[in-house]
């Protein structure tokens, strides 16, 4: 089975600031987390990260024909974007959406996810562990 995880903005600087919210591990860490539990549970997956919106539509796009599902964590996109939902409603592959903290006990603005319009299931709040859940779904 292939899997793509898609991480949106800023994740990238995982770590650096705000270690009370998303913890003290850098996005390096968090990529051979990913890598190593896909390996665990025989997923075969490929990662990509960008803080740009058009990017993440293009790589949603070419998903489609090659991966069997998406795990993606949009970051702020979550939020905003409608292009990312249209996206993955246009390629129909299962998609499970992925925070690392409660976006429902933050400020009110992260209450609502465009993105869980599309996903099968969104996992919130369990840090870097949300996922391996994700892709425990697939299995
Ligand atoms: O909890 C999550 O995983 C989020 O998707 C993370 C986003 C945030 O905008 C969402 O509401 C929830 C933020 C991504 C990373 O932001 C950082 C901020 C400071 C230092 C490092 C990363």
């Amino acid at each position: 089975m292939k899997i793509l995880v898609i991480n949106g903005p800023n994740l990238n600087m995982l770590g650096i600031r705000e270690p009370g919210i998303y913890g003290d591990r850098s996005f390096a860490a968090l990529e051979k987390f990913i890598k190593d539990s896909a390996a665990e549970l025989n997923i075969e997956v490929s990662l990509f990260q960008s803080n740009h919106e058009g990017e993440i539509v293009d790589v949603i796009q070419s998903a489609y024909g090659v991966f069997d599902g998406i795990v993606i964590n949009p970051a702020a996109y979550t939020h905003t974007s409608v292009a990312i939902l249209d996206a993955l409603k246009a390629v129909g592959l299962p998609t499970v959406e992925v925070h690392l903290s409660d976006i429902n006990s933050r400020e009110e603005f992260r209450r609502f996810s465009y993105v869980s319009l599309a996903a099968k299931k969104t996992i919130c709040g369990m840090g870097f562990d949300g996922y391996r859940e994700a892709l425990e779904y697939f299995c």
